[in-house]
């Protein structure tokens, strides 16, 4: 029954992401570094004393020792109350809206989200503040401080209790209350969307297959999906959560969820088809025979949310980060309604999202999302696709067919170059924003470089300013593309070339979408000189 102040030294490195701290598992499991960055989070924030936390994770390998740890850890920093999802499981957007839900003073999400888990592969803790949201750069940048000064960090002697038994316990004077991660996040689902509609739906026959990739969302979709709207038995497809998530990527993009494309591709392939990520906050849309790029997705569900409940009476606003394609701007154009460009990563939306600027916000990477929580959601972008389809009584094709017939078509997609060598990325990116005002005028192959942008994001709620958040070279005609550096990788660096190729409704809407991009995947090669900057000629994945 005492707290335990245990010295320590600062650990390298401990500086959050695009989405909090990620690392290969065994350095998490190192003596002391995940209690390290714990204390600093509670420092950083000015200290846990009377306060209360949401923490969840995705189930993934070391998710239930770390729990643990913190519990132990909240208990010996002063926390009154500690609410935490039955074996240590909440999604991402779940553990968003208990946050909310029950007033708390933020929480500690366990994830590393798409990337594979297990004791080699990838871990990964964020702090989330009282608005549900991942936390913004100052406190992010409060949090770092803290690692690069701790001396010690508390802890509690006491077990933190049995995370499979739900109800209340005590761990040295703090309560911890282990809750059903499922039934908060069901029952708001209820109140945005036409459930009697998609139940309808489904009655008329309507099949789907929805992909948890062995993941966190398994029981939510088995929950919403099969038991509340009546989608048939066998409707959720790797639905059972597991440390290493199969062996997999719980990463829901074409080359990850080969098996629900395969699915979707096949003669026999239900109406509609989705998956998510590991922590539950990706989505990918896929109708009979399509995929559904997220940039074109959050157009559409910008173009179609009426539909639903929850936003009958319009949106206020739409916001997409930097990379996600500019196809939601001419739909928010057409609402007349206002569209932001963040930089890449959720925590650049939360203030849109509290000062009611933005009602639906997205991200080129699979995350789409709107105010009922403060971070993406998968399930919430599927159940939304649900409504409209059923609302619409049409099919995906036909819907997306119409939409660009009205808008035109960004065709669009990511290269990513993976474990390049970190000098040679830097290099890459420093030479690349160094000839940026040469280009401008320049003509390469069928494009004329009319802007050059080292993309500047200056918050229109409260003024803060990040810079340097990719490059952008816009052409003539609103082609483009992008270049960034990936916040989330584990390993060396990750290049992500994002490649956008504007087709107006009276072009070829239907063309495959490498073939409409192909001019410009080569011009953009030639422009940052990636095979004599990283040696490559191929990216590693294309989504
Ligand atoms: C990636 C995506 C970004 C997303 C982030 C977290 O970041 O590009 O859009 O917000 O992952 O998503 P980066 O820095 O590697 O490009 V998740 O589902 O990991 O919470
Ligand atoms: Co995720």
């Amino acid at each position: 029954m005492t707290t335990i102040v245990t010295p320590t030294q600062p650990i390298d490195g401990q500086k959050p992401g695009t989405s909090g701290l990620r690392k290969k598992t065994p350095v998490f499991m190192a003596p002391g570094y995940v209690e390290n960055f714990v204390q600093s989070i509670f420092d950083g924030i000015g200290g846990a004393e009377g306060k209360t936390f949401v923490v969840g994770g995705d189930g993934r390998y070391f998710n239930d020792s770390a729990i643990g740890t913190i519990i132990r850890m909240a208990a010996a920093n002063g926390a009154v109350r500690v609410i935490v999802g039955q074996g240590g499981l909440l999604s991402t957007p779940a553990a968003s809206h208990l946050i909310r839900k029950n007033k708390t003073d933020g929480g500690i999400i366990l994830s590393a989200s798409h990337n594979p888990g297990g004791p080699t592969a990838d871990f990964g803790i964020k702090f989330n503040i009282p608005n549900g949201g991942p936390a913004p750069e100052k406190v992010t940048e409060a949090i770092f401080a803290a690692t690069t000064s701790i001396r010690t960090y508390r802890i509690s002697d006491v077990a933190a209790p049995d995370l499979s038994v739900l109800g209340l316990s005590d761990v040295d004077g703090m309560t911890v209350e282990v809750i059903d991660p499922v039934s908060d996040y069901a029952e708001l689902m209820g109140t945005l969307f036409d459930f009697d509609a998609i139940k309808a739906l489904f009655g008329r026959g309507f099949t789907m297959c929805f992909d948890a990739m062995h993941a966190v969302t398994g029981p939510y979709a088995h929950a919403i999906l099969e038991k509340t709207l009546g989608a048939a038995p066998g409707t959720v497809i790797n639905g059972v959560p597991s440390p290493d998530f199969g062996g997999g990527h719980p990463d829901p993009n074409p080359v990850w969820a080969k098996e629900l494309v395969d699915i979707m591709m096949a003669e026999t392939a239900p109406d509609f088809g989705a998956a998510s990520d590991g922590d539950g906050d990706r989505n990918m849309i896929m109708g009979r025979g399509q995929f559904v790029s997220p940039s074109d997705s959050l157009a559409m569900l910008t173009a179609n949310a009426t539909h639903a409940p929850a936003y009958a009476q319009g949106l206020s606003g739409v916001a997409r980060s930097m990379p996600t394609s500019q196809a939601v701007d001419r739909v928010a154009v057409d609402l007349g309604i206002e569209s932001y460009e963040t930089p890449t990563g959720w925590k650049f939306f939360g203030n849109l999202l509290d000062a009611g600027r933005a009602t639906l916000c997205g991200e080129e990477s699979a995350g789409t999302g709107s105010n009922h929580v403060r971070e993406k959601d998968g399930l919430w972008a599927v159940l939304l696709w649900l409504n409209i389809l059923a609302s619409r009584d049409q099919s995906l094709a036909e819907i997306s067919a119409e939409h660009w017939a009205k808008f035109g078509r960004n065709y669009y997609a990511r290269h990513d170059f993976e474990a390049v060598d970190t000098a040679r990325a830097n290099d890459l990116v420093d030479t690349l924003r160094a000839a940026l005002p040469s280009l401008v005028g320049q003509t390469f192959g069928p494009f004329t470089v009319a802007s050059g942008t080292n993309f500047s994001y200056t918050d229109p709620v409260d003024g803060s300013v990040s810079d340097n958040q990719g490059l952008i070279v816009a052409f003539d005609g609103g082609s483009r593309f992008a270049v960034r550096l990936s916040g989330t990788g584990t390993e060396g660096a990750t290049i992500r070339l994002y490649l956008e190729s504007y087709m107006a409704p009276e072009g070829d809407l239907t063309l495959p979408v490498d073939e409409a991009l192909s001019e410009i995947v080569a011009v953009a090669y030639d422009i940052i000189d990636l095979v004599v900057k990283t040696g490559r000629t191929e990216p590693d994945v294309v989504t």
